[in-house]
């Protein structure tokens, strides 16, 4: 079994969740994130698949996850440069995948 950590925009969340519930997939749970850098809200999936369903999930994730851009506000830490928010280009995706050793649901 394969696992795949999916960080994606909110904004994309429903439609990408959508269409992987329709997978049937071993295990999909969504779960509230936020990113480092931003300190925005995003949304992290993780989902487990059998190795022969990982390009349809790419393929999932791909149609349904959008680059955006975003702006990063600069006061926190230069007060001088509050008149010059700092533009951002937010992933589509970043995805971490992995073989699973043990899997268990109780
Ligand atoms: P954030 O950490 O809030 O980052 C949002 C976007 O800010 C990033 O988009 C990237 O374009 C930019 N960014 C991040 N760190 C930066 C830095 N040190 N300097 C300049 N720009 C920076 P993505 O790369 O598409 O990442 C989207 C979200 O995915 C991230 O939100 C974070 O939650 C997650 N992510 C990305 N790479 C990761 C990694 N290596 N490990 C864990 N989570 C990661």
């Amino acid at each position: 079994m394969q696992g795949m950590l999916a960080i994606i925009q909110s904004q994309d969340a429903d439609a990408a969740m959508e269409r992987l519930e329709a997978l049937d997939l071993p295990g999909l749970s969504r779960i509230a994130s936020m990113g480092g850098f931003l300190r925005q809200g995003n949304t992290a999936l993780w989902i487990a698949m059998q190795p022969e369903q990982v390009n349809r999930v790419m393929e999932v994730l791909r149609a349904t996850c959008h680059r955006r851009t975003s702006y990063m506000p600069t006061y926190m830490e230069a007060p001088q440069l509050a008149m010059f928010p700092l533009e951002v280009e937010v992933g589509g995706a970043t995805l971490f995948i992995c073989d699973v050793e043990r899997y268990e649901v109780f």
